[in-house]
């Protein structure tokens, strides 16, 4: 076969990709029907595709490039470090400069006594990692009937076996079943979920679920609850300010382990290096992936507190870990990207710059139409589209059809702006401009109005009864 470059047909690219490539979540004969769309390019918060679109990228990838596309520094250290030492294991008594140089960074980064890093090559593994290790602690602490974890509905932690039982999305379950010993309580979702209730007293109701659900379990069979502090593929749904100390109280009274997963949250998202921070979550493991290296080389990881760490650590062999645990080349990129968002404050720019300017511009979204609220921490941000604000309507139509209906406007508009049923949902990389936010803002309402014009032509704004 001739080398496959971005200069070729997409027709050509589009029927080899159809011919051979099976898409995550994706019905592949249908998308072969339509035909994919190629990327060739990025840089800064733009893509190009193969017919010559610039595009503006409100989802940074799939929530992981914050320092934004085309940062060559990141190159160069890949080069380097495959140069010097390609690979090299950390299970048997080795280690190397950039494993041993980016966990201690992280360290250094992460909040309280969070300074002890597992590393995976994803959020799926960090997750995989994290249920072994709440589990393997407990029996060394002659608990070993403290194995049930408890997360939520529409929660979203990976799609190997173990993350997609966590997740609390019945597509996932339904496809190849759910591992034992995981069970589920309600989200923190007021807008969908919360009836009459102020959005204060449907947080503190959900957060209750977690005390009734521990004693009906029994906290002697309860090893951990985990949570992402924002539902990021749920949907950005963004819990009431009553939820997370709600939790943090429960954690505490009952002694279970609390584990952040911080995949999307992580390293900027919330204008804080963590989302614990921003909700001011003490969790004793979080999970890490995505921003962390920016999406530029797949790392992911565990970040552990000092007394998980030093259990595990005294009683024996962990029995678990992956070939590419702290692979030296996505961890010197992983560093490089650090050393970026550092050095270039980017962080602050998200709090202080990109936030503020986006957060005003997003909230007038809800003069539109079709727009009930639109809610935005840091730079993750979603709209719920509806038929009547007042009663925060559901749309007759099954859920996502309109979703799906503003997302094709957003993607011939160019712009990445996804829908997660019928809500719109962004997460730009952190380092958009206000002149780029202008961009995505503009698009976005484009978008919302010839939505709200095919929706009113084919019947579609209609509450379900
Ligand atoms: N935890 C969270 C909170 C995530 O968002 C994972 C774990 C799994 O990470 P990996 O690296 O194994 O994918 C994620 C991933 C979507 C979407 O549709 C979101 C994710 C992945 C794929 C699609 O929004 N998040």
């Amino acid at each position: 076969m001739n080398k496959i470059t971005n200069h070729m047909p997409t027709a050509e690219l589009q029927a080899l990709d159809a011919a051979h490539h099976m898409h995550p979540f994706t019905e592949n004969a249908a998308l072969a029907k339509k035909g994919v769309r190629i990327m060739t390019q990025g840089k800064g918060v733009w893509l190009t595709d193969s017919e010559g679109h610039k595009i503006i990228d409100g989802m940074a990838g799939l929530w992981c490039v914050n320092i934004g596309y085309g940062r060559t520094e990141l190159g160069d250290v890949a080069k380097a470090q495959m140069d010097q030492l390609a690979y090299y294991n950390t299970f048997f008594q080795t280690s190397h400069v950039p494993a041993i140089a980016l966990a201690a960074k992280i360290a250094e980064l992460a909040p309280g006594d969070l300074n002890h890093v597992f590393f995976a090559g994803s959020g799926s593994e960090a997750n995989d990692t994290n249920i072994r290790m709440v589990r393997r602690y407990w029996d060394i602490k002659g608990q070993s009937e403290k194995r049930v974890i408890i997360a939520r509905t529409n929660g979203y932690h990976g799609s190997t076996m173990g993350g997609g039982s966590l997740g609390g999305m019945s597509g996932i379950h339904a496809h190849g079943g759910k591992i034992a010993g995981i069970v589920h309580i309600g989200e923190p979702n007021w807008w969908a979920q919360g009836g009459d209730m102020t959005p204060e007293a449907f947080g503190l109701m959900r957060a209750q679920e977690l005390e009734a659900k521990i004693l009906e379990l029994g906290v002697e069979n309860v090893a951990a609850f985990i949570g992402e502090p924002i539902q990021g593929a749920g949907g950005v749904i963004i819990p009431p300010s009553t939820y997370w100390p709600e939790i943090q109280r429960i954690v505490d009274k009952y002694g279970i382990l609390l584990i952040a997963d911080e995949v999307i949250t992580g390293f900027g998202r919330t204008g804080n290096w963590f989302g614990s921070q921003t909700f001011g979550i003490r969790p004793h493991i979080m999970t890490i992936a995505k921003g962390l290296s920016s999406g530029y080389q797949p790392i992911g990881g565990s970040i552990v507190c000092d007394e998980v760490a030093e259990v595990m650590g005294a009683n024996g062999d962990f029995n678990h870990g992956y070939t590419y645990s702290g692979h030296p080349v996505a961890a010197a990129v992983a560093l490089e990207n650090l050393r970026i968002m550092q050095d270039e404050n980017i962080v602050e720019h998200v709090r202080d710059v990109a936030h503020p300017y986006l957060k005003a511009r997003w909230d007038a979204l809800t003069d539109h139409p079709l727009v009930g609220e639109a809610k935005l921490v840091g730079l993750m941000g979603s709209i719920a589209l509806t038929p009547n604000k007042a009663s925060r309507a559901k749309f007759a139509s099954e859920a996502g059809t309109v979703g799906y209906k503003v997302r094709e406007r957003c993607f011939a508009n160019d712009l990445i702006m996804r829908h997660v049923g019928d809500r719109m949902i962004i997460a730009p990389p952190l380092v958009i401009t206000p002149d780029e936010i202008d961009i995505l803002i503009a698009r976005a309402t484009k978008s919302l109005d010839e939505g709200y014009a095919i929706l009113k032509s084919e019947g579609l704004m209609v509450a379900a009864s």
